[in-house]
Parts: C-alpha cells; sequence; structure tokens
C-alpha cells in the first residue's frame, strides 16, 4: 500500500481561507480519499487538527488527532455544535495555515457536537479541553474563519507582515 498523496495546506493571508464550506452531501469514497490524505497531510505537518478549508476544499469535513502517540484519527463531516458551556478559559492557540503563530483565543470550555464519520453514522462527540478547542477552531475554518481573526488588528497585521517576510524568504532561499 502506497501513502496518501500529501496536499498543499493553505496559508495565511490567503483569500480562499475566507471561503465558506458547504456541506457534505454524500460520505462516498471520493470523501474517503480527502480523508486519508488530509491525515496524511495533518500527521506529515505535526499538526493536531486540520480543516478542509485549509487545504482548499469548501466542504464541511474536518480532521483530528490530539492524542499524545498520534494513533486516535478523528473525522468531523457536516459537524454542528448542539451545546457549549456558559464557561469559557484562553488558551494558546496555533494553526498550520499560520506557521510559527501562536497567541491566546477565548472559547468555551466544553462541547457537544453532532457530526458524520467517516462511512456517514450520525455521532455525538462531548468534548473538553484540547480537543473542545480543537473542534472549535476547526469549525471556524469550515465558516470561513482564522483564529488571528479573534486577535487585535494591531497583533493581526504584525502577524501578516511576519508571514509575508518569511514567504519571501522562503522564495528566495
Ligand atoms: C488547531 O493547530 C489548534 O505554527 C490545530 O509551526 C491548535 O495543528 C487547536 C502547527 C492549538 C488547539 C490548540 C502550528 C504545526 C500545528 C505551527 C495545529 C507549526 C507547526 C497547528
Ligand atoms: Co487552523
Amino acid at each position: 500500500m502506497t501513502s496518501p498523496e500529501l496536499l498543499p495546506i493553505l496559508r495565511y493571508p490567503d483569500p480562499r481561507l475566507h471561503t465558506v464550506a458547504r456541506p457534505v452531501a454524500q460520505v462516498d469514497d471520493r470523501i474517503r480519499t480527502l480523508i486519508a490524505r488530509m491525515l496524511a497531510t495533518m500527521y506529515d505537518a505535526q499538526g493536531i487538527g486540520l480543516a478542509a478549508t485549509q487545504v482548499d476544499v469548501h466542504e464541511r469535513l474536518i480532521v483530528i488527532d490530539v492524542s499524545e502517540e498520534r494513533n486516535q484519527p478523528m473525522v468531523l463531516i457536516n459537524p454542528a455544535v448542539e451545546w457549549a458551556s456558559a464557561e469559557t478559559r484562553k488558551g494558546e492557540e496555533g494553526c498550520l495555515s499560520v506557521p510559527g503563530i501562536y497567541d491566546g483565543v477565548e472559547r468555551p470550555v466544553a462541547v457537544r457536537v453532532r457530526a458524520q464519520d467517516e462511512h456517514g453514522a450520525e455521532r455525538t462527540i462531548e468534548a473538553e479541553g484540547l480537543l473542545a478547542v480543537c473542534i472549535q477552531h476547526e469549525m471556524d475554518h469550515l465558516m470561513g474563519k482564522v483564529f488571528v481573526e479573534y486577535l487585535s488588528p494591531l497583533k493581526r497585521n504584525r502577524i501578516k507582515t511576519r508571514l509575508a517576510k518569511a514567504q519571501r524568504e522562503a522564495v528566495r532561499g
């Protein structure tokens, strides 16, 4: 078995990161192939979560693995938040689309989410801690939202400048 093909990850401030995803109409082999590629891409980049938006596919699909051993892949198709805790917490976040940048974002500490799995079966996921943060961060991507949009315009502009500089240096080599 050959490993799934890796997908290029869009980098902030790519305007395509602000596309609103449409629902996945049918959980079929096309979607399962995409899931395999997204998981391979996430593991290769040492991420804990990746939304389809980040690989320029604008459908409601997320892959996550917050396990230490990197062996507990989760797939959320057409996720919907059923409930979020009133209690919130500010935690450090990063993003594969915003490499090298980390900052605090305040979010509910726990959520209950309904989603389909890779077979199209409906499941309810109760999450808290890192998993809850990751699900919310990835669901934001599906709405075209990147975590830096929670930061002040000043911080966001500094991040844009820094990423543009890093990009120029990478291109020049
Ligand atoms: C979202 O983010 C997340 O800057 C997933 O150089 C992050 O997987 C949810 C990464 C934190 C909750 C808490 C970022 C890898 C990975 C980088 C990621 C980098 C290499 C980010
Ligand atoms: Co992200």
